[in-house]
């Protein structure tokens, strides 16, 4: 297609919508998800050479299917695969943002990171180190406001950059949870049913016990996982931001 597709996606209120509007200004309409009452936000962006279409994913804190909300945004990742996901994430609460971050990590390539209301971040006395966070998790990284517009042109550069050349990027579970990944891996990718998938996904979601991935694949490991994995995804995120984001306030592991 002529246009490359992004979805924003991220937990409710970050500031998707209004990222949206920064960056589509008057170009978008809003239409329905199919099948529900979920209102879905589309609009274009033109930038450098490039036409950009922009989808405004409901809010969700996991990739699950827990809420109409969740399984609308897992859905559309999963079967539509947008060229380029940006993860809205608030400055705020960045710790609360990350793990869903993680979980698009696990699925695919070609992320960005927005770190939106900076400016609130500052006021409340809180440093977010771009650079660290970029090197940490191998993707780019935005700090932007909405509110006052910084770093929106930042991220239409990154938006452009990724258009241009793409990036893939995994992050890596402890030594017994990927060897098992492995192994459902080679099961699955002898199924031609699945060959539109990412096994490596379809594996982290058996050994999470997703129901519907147990019942789309076919196979039950027997086993769950879903804590060792959870757990892994705290201690990542733990790891990155003690060199990459400083509370004067308050701790970065004082979490709520
Ligand atoms: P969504 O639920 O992720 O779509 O979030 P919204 O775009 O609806 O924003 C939620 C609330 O946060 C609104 O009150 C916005 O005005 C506010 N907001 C969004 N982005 C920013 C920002 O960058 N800075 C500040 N200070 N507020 C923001
Ligand atoms: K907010
Ligand atoms: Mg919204």
């Amino acid at each position: 297609s002529k246009y490359t597709s992004v979805a924003l996606l991220g937990n409710p209120n970050v500031g998707k919508t209004s990222l949206f509007n920064a960056l589509t200004g008057a170009r978008q309409y809003v239409a329905n998800w199919p099948g529900v009452t979920v209102e879905k936000r589309v609009g274009t962006m033109f930038y450098g050479d490039r036409a950009f279409r922009i989808i405004d994913l409901p809010g969700t804190y996991t990739l699950g299917v827990t809420s109409v909300d969740e399984k609308v945004a897992r859905d559309y990742l999963l079967y539509e695969s947008p060229d380029l996901v940006v993860v809205v994430t608030d400055a705020v609460n960045l710790e609360r943002s990350l793990y869903l971050l993680l979980q698009v990590l696990e699925l695919r390539g070609n992320v960005i990171l927005a770190v939106n209301s900076i400016d609130e971040a500052k006021k409340a006395g809180i440093k977010v180190d771009r650079r660290e966070l970029s090197k940490h998790l191998g993707i780019p990284v935005v700090l932007t406001s909405a509110f006052t517009g910084e770093g929106i042109e930042e991220l239409k550069e990154a938006m452009l950059k990724i258009s241009r050349s793409g990036i893939h990027v995994h992050y890596l579970f402890p030594k017994h949870i990927e060897e098992l990944i492995l192994k459902l891996s080679e099961s699955l990718k002898l199924k031609s049913e699945l060959r539109n998938f990412d096994v490596r996904w379809l594996s982290i979601k058996l050994l999470e016990r997703d129901k519907e991935i147990i019942e789309l694949a076919g196979i039950d490991p027997g086993v769950d996982y879903s804590e060792d994995i959870a757990n892994a995804r705290y201690k990542f995120i733990k790891e990155l931001l003690k060199d990459s984001y400083r509370d004067s306030k308050k701790h970065y592991w004082d979490f709520n």
